[in-house]
Parts: C-alpha cells; sequence; structure tokens
C-alpha cells in the first residue's frame, strides 16, 4: 500500500515510517516540523487536500497531534480539526482507510477495576482525551456516511521499555506499534473499529480482544520488566496513578481550566 503518514518526524512516526516499510509498504511522510517528505500543518483543510490529492494513498495512519493536556481550543484544533481535514480529504480523493492514533484518555477516568473492554463510555480524564474521544466520533461520521475504514488505535505508553507501575499494564512496545499499524491498515473491511493498543502485557488493563479481531498480535509483555520495576516499594504517586487507567492525567495534577493554558 501506499501510505501517508502524518507526524512522521514524532516519537511515534519515527517508529511506525521504518516499520510499515519493513512491511512493504511505500511510506509518505509528512509534519509540521523539518525532514519530513511533506512539509504540511495537518489542521490546514486546503494543504490537506492539495497534499492528499498529490500523493494518492492507499491509507493514511494519523498520528500527528499535541501529544498532552492542553487547552480545550488546542485539543480541538489538534486532534478534531486534524482529522476532520484528513477526513474530507479522503472522501474528495477516494482514500478508502485511515488509522487514527486516539488514546487511552480517550476512557482515562474510567476506576481502575475490571479489564476495560472497547464498549465502555467515553469517559476522558483531560481535555486531550476529550479531542480523541471526538475525533473517534468523527471517524464513526465518516464510516457510516462515506463507507470510510477507520481504525482508532487507544494507544496506551508507547516506550521502548515500561519505566514505572503502570506501565506493566499499560506499556506498548516499538515492535507491538508496527505490528498494530500493520494490522489496523490491512484488515479486510474493517469499517468503524475501535482498538486498545499495548503489547501483550499479563497486568493488562485494556482487553486486547478487538485488535486480536483485527489480526493485531501482540509478541512483547512487560512482565519480562516487572521484577526491576517492583523492586522499589509502590510510592503514593504509584497508587493515585492505579486508581484510573488514565494514571496521572487523572489525577488533580492534571486538573486545568477548559481555555486557560
Ligand atoms: C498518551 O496518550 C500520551 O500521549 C502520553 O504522553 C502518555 O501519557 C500515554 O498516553 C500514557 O497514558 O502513558
Amino acid at each position: 500500500m501506499r501510505v501517508l503518514v502524518t507526524g512522521s518526524q514524532g516519537a511515534i512516526g519515527r517508529v511506525v515510517v521504518p516499520g510499515l516499510a519493513g512491511h512493504g509498504h511505500e511510506v509518505v511522510g509528512m509534519d509540521i516540523v523539518q525532514g519530513a517528505d511533506h512539509r504540511v500543518d495537518c489542521t490546514d483543510p486546503e494543504a490537506v487536500d492539495a497534499l492528499v490529492e498529490q500523493v494518492r494513498p492507499d491509507g493514511i495512519v494519523h498520528l500527528a497531534g499535541v501529544p498532552t493536556e492542553s487547552s480545550l481550543p488546542v485539543a480541538l484544533t489538534s486532534h478534531v480539526i486534524s482529522t476532520a481535514a484528513l477526513l474530507e480529504a479522503m472522501v474528495a480523493h477516494g482514500v478508502p482507510r485511515i488509522v487514527y492514533a486516539s488514546s487511552n484518555h480517550a476512557v482515562g477516568q474510567t476506576p481502575r477495576t475490571d479489564l476495560v473492554g472497547v464498549d465502555t463510555r467515553p469517559r476522558p480524564d483531560t481535555f486531550y482525551g476529550v479531542g480523541k474521544v471526538a475525533a473517534e466520533a468523527l471517524l464513526s461520521r465518516y464510516a457510516d456516511r462515506h463507507g470510510v475504514d477507520a481504525v482508532a488505535l487507544r494507544i496506551g505508553s508507547f516506550l521502548e521499555r515500561p519505566e514505572q507501575r503502570r506501565n506493566l499494564s499499560t506499556w506498548l512496545s516499538h515492535g507491538d506499534t508496527v505490528r498494530m499499524v500493520n494490522a489496523a491498515l490491512t484488515a479486510p473491511a474493517p469499517g468503524f473499529a475501535v482498538l486498545y493498543g499495548i503489547s501483550n502485557n499479563t497486568r493488562a488493563w485494556w482487553d486486547l480482544e478487538a485488535g486480536r479481531a483485527l489480526g493485531y498480535e501482540p509478541q512483547d509483555d512487560a512482565e519480562d520488566f516487572a521484577e526491576e520495576i517492583t523492586a522499589a516499594p509502590e510510592s503514593d504517586t504509584d497508587r493515585a496513578d492505579a486508581a484510573h487507567v488514565g494514571g496521572s492525567f487523572a489525577t488533580a495534577e492534571y486538573e486545568r481550566s477548559a481555555f486557560g493554558d
């Protein structure tokens, strides 16, 4: 497939671009910063339309966006406007599929009890999470109205290796990231689908079933790092981060006003 990757110069993009090329895809990168194949702001609908018309991809992997909490206007522009710009361009130029980097923070305020499935209600912990929920809603709307295949990946903690206790449940390894994006790009006719983007973690907080149904078979497990990570006694921060699936984003530390900084 020819695949257009937004945010190609970001942390996930730098892993996904070579990873998809390794799966035999022709990858075209776009980013707002220098170094990408195309320097384009994906919140600019006209620029996005022109690029999609030029590249004519078979699929888009949308990774671009402010990856943490911000004000509501910033979150809406970064996650919702950019996604709408891409979806509009897809409809205009017949691009059949989008794979979207959503986040666990779309459901981050869910109390940590049982395994969380994709059928749980949207429960964002931040304006960042609100942006991800709204972007997922856009994917659903364009899937229903225009028949695009749209797969939202609710990514956990994308890291080279787990760094703290929460990551024993939330880790997504680099290798599994590429496997997951490739599965979401190539699964036959997924329509609108949501899956959780984590590795095959023994202590997983999210159900991997929806991803497996699309052919995502994670191969790494954060448990390999458990001994090292649990060697230090559990701190108050660890305990607070384990109360809700969104971790620190669901705590007072991330309290903001909608229009503040
Ligand atoms: C995310 O979605 C964020 O982009 C990242 O900064 C981490 O907070 C991650 O989730 C996580 O939950 O660990």
